[in-house]
């Protein structure tokens, strides 16, 4: 494709060709389970990171999931996750105690690639698309009437108002037809289905904020208000340095029908959006294709990442590396 670090979902060597490998190569800690098809046939591919992974039924452990590009333009979402999932599998393959531990006790999803045909486009035609591939109006062809919003599509406040979400086609919020409409939806409801998740990290970009339900109102603090508050940080002292932690619709907008609300709301699955940055102020979604800078932001919000997964056997005494 030309990029030093990018790689498409159905390019040789590309993303979808990289979880098989992974999956191939790594027997005893990983288990590759297709959850679905998109509207353009593509797998939705989910990852489960364990030891004994193939032999210990799905959902058996205290289960973290980390999913990304369910925005398709939001490249660098993928990336950071990828690599997190390397650094697990390579962190075992080195025989690390902390993460050989980490995953006797534990289960780790990946979805890397939760919006396969939006993301596949965003190389083949349209850098800033960020929906799915549905063709709302049924002409046959992709154009800017086209698409659902997978992050709008749950059933969860579906279509509670038009600010958190649009009825219009053009719209980039555009929430689909019905709730759970989307096969991207279905197939990470199945997931929710066959495994119950502590925590669920939904990496986005960008903003450098950690967000959390629920999204859909503004007012409410929830119960587990105190385990977001342990793992996320405060405005003083947040777990991802420079990132403002906080409830979603107070520090970026109202959202409805969206993923960790659904999580929070109905899985009792506590869930951030963690909004990655630009790389280089200005870069908007398309993050600079550099090495460095890529994994800059990768091990910046590592320990995040680290602690949600070290808190995954006992979530209401979660584990900070602030203390
Ligand atoms: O709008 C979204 O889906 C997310 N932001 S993005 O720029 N990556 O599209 C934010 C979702 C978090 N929830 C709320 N803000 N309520
Ligand atoms: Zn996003």
């Amino acid at each position: 494709s030309g990029f030093q670090v990018w790689r498409s979902w159905d390019e040789e060597g590309g993303l979808r060709d990289e979880l098989y490998q992974l999956a191939r190569d790594n027997p005893q800690i990983a288990k590759l389970v297709v959850l679905g098809e998109t509207y353009n046939g593509r797998e939705i591919i989910a990852l489960k990171l364990t030891q004994g992974a193939r032999g210990i039924a799905d959902g058996t452990r205290p289960a973290v999931l980390y999913s990304s590009l369910q925005h398709a333009r939001e490249w660098i979402s993928g990336e950071v996750n990828r690599r997190l999932l390397h650094h697990f599998v390579d962190g075992w393959r080195a025989n690390d105690r902390e993460i050989r531990g980490l995953l006797r006790r534990n289960e780790l999803w990946f979805v890397l690639v939760a919006n396969p045909d939006g993301y596949q486009y965003t190389f083949d035609a349209e850098r800033l698309w960020r929906k799915n591939l549905r063709d709302n109006d049924g002409d046959g062809a992709i154009t800017l009437l086209d698409g659902v919003d997978p992050n709008r599509n749950y059933p969860e406040h579906f279509k509670y108002d038009e600010e958190g979400s649009s009825s219009l086609f053009s719209s980039d919020t555009y929430r689909g037809p019905a709730a759970a409409s989307e096969p991207e939806t279905q197939a990470m409801m199945d997931l929710y289905d066959r495994v119950r998740f502590a925590f669920h990290v939904n990496y986005h970009s960008t903003g450098e904020w950690l967000l959390y339900p629920e999204g859909w109102q503004i007012g409410t603090p929830t119960a587990d208000d105190p385990i977001y508050f342990a793992l996320s940080g405060n405005r003083d002292n947040p777990t991802i340095p420079g990132w403002e932690p906080g409830l979603s619709s107070d520090v970026l907008y109202v959202t409805n029908g969206e993923t960790t609300d659904f999580a929070h709301a109905q899985r009792g699955t506590l869930a951030w959006t963690p909004e990655l940055g630009e790389g280089i102020p200005g870069s908007g979604f398309v993050f600079p294709d550099d090495e460095a800078l890529i994994q800059a932001e990768f091990e910046k919000t590592l320990p995040f990442a680290l602690d949600v997964a070290k808190s995954a056997a006992d979530p209401d005494d979660p584990v900070s590396h602030l203390g």
